[in-house]
């Protein structure tokens, strides 16, 4: 079977870290253990440097604008695609990536109010037609991503915007995964182990179908 990129999304706490090591531990009981993790932002040593400047919110004062927001994820995504995941993925090398840019449409197109039609070129520009093999999108109410964000400590950047703002971001990942037959929504405001069966469901599944 050839290699595959699959994505995990959602909001804050959605449970994506969580996800990404289920999946891998459902990779290798089908034998697949080449297998590496990204996360984005971030992921190369540029787009570190670039993830610290998109959470960090103190630029001497000077507020990251929402434009200056696309391009730096994009920028971290570019250089991680091209660097890591694309030369993994030709020596057969599974990827399992914590967000990819399914973010900036929810994040940038719903939270921001950037055009969808600029981040579709944006992205078309820079990446082609490069896209997951499957998306699985967490799908959390925004009061119960903030609450497991709160409970972890301090928050970042974007974890300080309102509910309003998380809100919009929810309802474009539902409003985008319902129009996508690769995106799998997830019901992940229910326990972990109730998360963790959905998604060997379909893991299960769509390893059977692709095979
Ligand atoms: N961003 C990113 C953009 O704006 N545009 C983009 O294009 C991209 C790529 C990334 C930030 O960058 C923004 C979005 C983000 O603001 P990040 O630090 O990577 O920031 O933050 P997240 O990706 O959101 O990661 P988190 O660590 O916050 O959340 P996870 O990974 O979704 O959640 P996880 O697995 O760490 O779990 C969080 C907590 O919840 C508990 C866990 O035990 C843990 O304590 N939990 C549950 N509790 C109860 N029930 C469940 N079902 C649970 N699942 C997990």
């Amino acid at each position: 079977m050839n290699s595959k990129f699959i994505t995990i999304e959602g909001l804050e706490g959605a449970g994506k870290t969580t996800s990404c090591r289920i999946v891998a531990k459902i990779l290798y009981k089908y034998g697949i253990d080449d297998i590496i993790h990204t996360r984005e932002p971030g992921g190369t040593p540029l787009s570190e440097k670039l993830r610290q400047l998109l959470k960090n919110d103190m630029h001497n004062k000077e507020s990251l604008t929402h434009y200056a927001e696309l391009f730096v994820v994009s920028a971290a995504r570019v250089q991680l695609v091209e660097n890591v995941i694309k030369p993994a993925l030709a020596r057969g090398t599974w990827v399992i990536g914590d967000r990819h840019e399914l973010s900036s449409q929810a994040y940038q197109g719903g939270g921001r109010k950037i055009s969808h039609d600029f981040i579709r070129c944006l992205k078309e520009e820079t990446l082609g037609n490069f896209t997951p093999d499957l998306t699985l999108y967490l799908d959390i109410p925004p009061e119960t991503s903030l609450q497991r964000v709160k409970e972890r400590g301090q928050l970042d950047r974007i974890e300080k915007e309102s509910l309003h703002f998380f809100t919009r971001i929810r309802n474009q990942y539902l409003a985008i995964a319902q129009s996508d037959t690769r995106i799998y929504t997830i019901d992940a405001n229910r326990s972990k182990a109730k998360v963790k069966t959905d998604i060997e469901n379909i893991i299960n599944r769509w390893l059977r179908e692709i095979n």
